[in-house]
């Protein structure tokens, strides 16, 4: 590991990519297009994923993310692999001594999700950046300005419809999609959610169309987090309501297409799309806090406190009831 601020400065970034499905190819080919980074290697065990993107940009492949997460002669890594596996390669990353951004959810249960905290208290300081990505959309960055003057926040309506075309178990929708939802809560209000009342709607073996999470906040807010699993067509947006105003993220902005018979502003086909500038300043950041030595952004924490109120969301899913978030002592490091 090359350490020193002005070296950093000097040298290129070199970065591994951990897991080269949709997401992870998406980082290769945004971390390659940033300047001061030097994608050196991806690793995935199915190999056209593999091939796909060597030979789009040229760097090295391998089919054992396990050997890329202990690479010392990289810098960082992105962990992009399937989320029951994010866990076991952070931890690993983190003794390898690199800088890891980990793609959300950072863990599929609460007792991978502390070990990856252990690793970092173990050194003592942050090594991971998670990806929730939302903290740098430009709309959610104007909306966290905006409510600078709009007063207390009485409310949050936080509204995602997601474009997978398949269903998914209860666990998969709120662990992997309204999991963004709950740190956009946090994140944008600055306090802990409490309490979890969900109810689900279009119900079809383990799953739902549609699912409502009522959350009460520590200052007595509520926020409402609307997720639909509708197949097609990706939104997400956010409302505040706060004591002296409102605010509300709008679409990203693009053109408007004007056709015979219709005009319509831009519905994104997926995140991919409507976040594109997101994942880029995320990435970006993500190089420079590298560059500057220190992580930054969304933390583990924030990843174990998401998946707290991700298993209380289904904890009341599944029994009807009301569920108290438990609160839960944050490690000096965050
Ligand atoms: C997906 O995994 C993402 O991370 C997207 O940001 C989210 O909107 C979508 O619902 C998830 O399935």
């Amino acid at each position: 590991m090359r350490v020193g601020a002005t070296l950093w400065r000097m040298q290129n970034v070199r970065v591994g990519v951990i897991g080269v499905g949709g997401m992870g190819s998406f980082h290769a080919h945004t971390l390659a297009s940033l300047a001061h980074v030097d994608l050196a290697a991806v690793a995935d065990p199915y190999q056209p994923n593999v091939d796909k993107v060597t030979a789009a940009l040229g760097c090295a492949g391998g089919n054992d993310p396990m050997a890329l997460a202990t690479d010392e002669s990289l810098d960082a890594v992105v962990i992009a692999s399937p989320d029951d596996t994010h866990a076991d390669l952070a931890i690993a990353a983190i003794n390898a001594g690199l800088w890891v951004l980990c793609e959300k959810p950072l863990a599929t249960t609460m007792a991978d999700a502390f070990r990856v905290i252990d690793a970092e208290v173990g050194l003592g300081s942050r090594r991971v950046q998670l990806g929730f990505m939302r903290e740098y959309d430009p709309a959610h960055v104007q909306l966290v300005a905006e409510l600078r003057d709009a007063g207390r926040i009485d409310a949050i309506r936080a509204v995602h419809r997601n474009s997978n075309d398949r269903r998914r178990p209860i666990a998969q929708i709120v662990g992997q999609s309204m999991v963004h939802d709950i740190h956009s809560v946090r994140f944008i209000s600055g306090e802990e959610i409490t309490s979890v009342s969900a109810f689900g709607a279009g119900a079809a073996d383990d799953s739902y169309r549609h699912i409502l999470a009522v959350c009460q906040l520590e200052s007595g807010a509520h926020a409402m987090v609307e997720f639909d699993d509708a197949g097609f067509a990706y939104e997400v947006s956010v409302e505040v309501l706060g004591a002296d105003g409102d605010v509300l993220t709008g679409a990203p902005v693009r053109a408007v297409r004007r056709r015979k018979g219709s005009v319509d502003t831009f519905i994104g086909p997926d995140w991919f799309a409507w976040f594109a500038e997101a994942y880029r300043a995320q990435d970006r950041a993500w190089i420079a806090s590298i560059q500057a030595g220190e992580a930054t952004g969304p933390s583990t924490w924030d990843g174990l406190i998401a998946h707290h109120v991700v298993e209380a969301v289904i904890q009341s899913l599944t029994t009807g009831a009301s569920v108290v978030v438990e609160h839960l002592g944050k490690p000096e490091i965050y």
